[in-house]
């Protein structure tokens, strides 16, 4: 017999995020349901990664009446105090793009005395599930790494082609392949360690449907 499937509708408006998620997710007991268009954007006037991610799951899970998963993401670099950290998006401005916020960035480091010593950095993601019923499980996944003197390669998206993990042999994660970049990133982290919870809670296939 086949369990079900657990349907969740995307909360991200970004799609470089959602198809992430979905290599992230493929071939597991979840299905996933891209964001309604119809559904206005969500501020994210939260402090925290957590804040933002419950905002973001709440409104989509409100207004489809299933259950939703949103994902909040933020690059913390040493030398900048933390930042980007939760405005990674906007590090830049309201509308920046990926190459702004990567642009400020690097001149804020070289800006620095010792350019930012050893640039050490990390990504944090949050992956949240909230149901209609208000029942939240959300996991954390942390990659750690340095930030590079400039971009390198062309896979990935945001501040992948400055971000080099530790480990990967000084690659910066546009260098590597989607699946070399999921092994060790903090969303791969976050959604198979969610997946898991979900499993371990018979939420999702893997567990005798209820
Ligand atoms: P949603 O809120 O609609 O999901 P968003 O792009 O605003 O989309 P975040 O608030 O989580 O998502 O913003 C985090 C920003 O950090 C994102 O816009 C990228 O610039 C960057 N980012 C997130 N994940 C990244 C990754 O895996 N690699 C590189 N940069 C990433």
């Amino acid at each position: 017999m086949t369990a079900a499937r657990l349907v969740l509708v995307a909360a991200t408006a970004n799609p470089d995020k959602l198809a992430e998620i979905r290599e992230i997710l493929g071939g597991g007991g979840v299905e996933l349901l891209p964001r309604p268009v119809d559904v206005p954007e969500v501020e994210e006037t939260g402090d925290t990664l957590v804040e933002n991610a419950r905002l973001k799951a709440v409104a989509i899970s409100d207004a489809t009446g299933r259950p939703a998963v949103a994902d909040d993401t933020g690059l913390e670099v040493e030398a900048l105090g933390g930042a980007p950290g939760v405005y990674s998006a906007r590090y830049a401005g309201e509308s920046a793009t990926y190459a702004d916020n990567v642009h400020k960035m690097l001149a804020a480091l070289e800006a620095l005395p010792d350019r930012g010593g050893a640039r050490r950095a990390q990504f944090r993601s949050v992956a949240m599930v909230r149901f209609p019923d208000g029942r939240e499980v959300w996991r954390e996944g942390v990659v750690e790494g340095s930030i590079a003197d400039d971009a390198r390669g062309s896979s990935g998206f945001g501040y992948d082609p400055v971000f080099v993990p530790d480990g990967a042999g000084g690659r910066t994660f546009a260098q590597m392949s989607p699946g070399e970049k999921h092994a060790v990133s903090h969303r791969g982290r976050a959604f198979r360690a969610l997946a898991e919870s979900l499993e371990e809670a018979g939420l999702a296939a893997g567990a005798a449907p209820a």
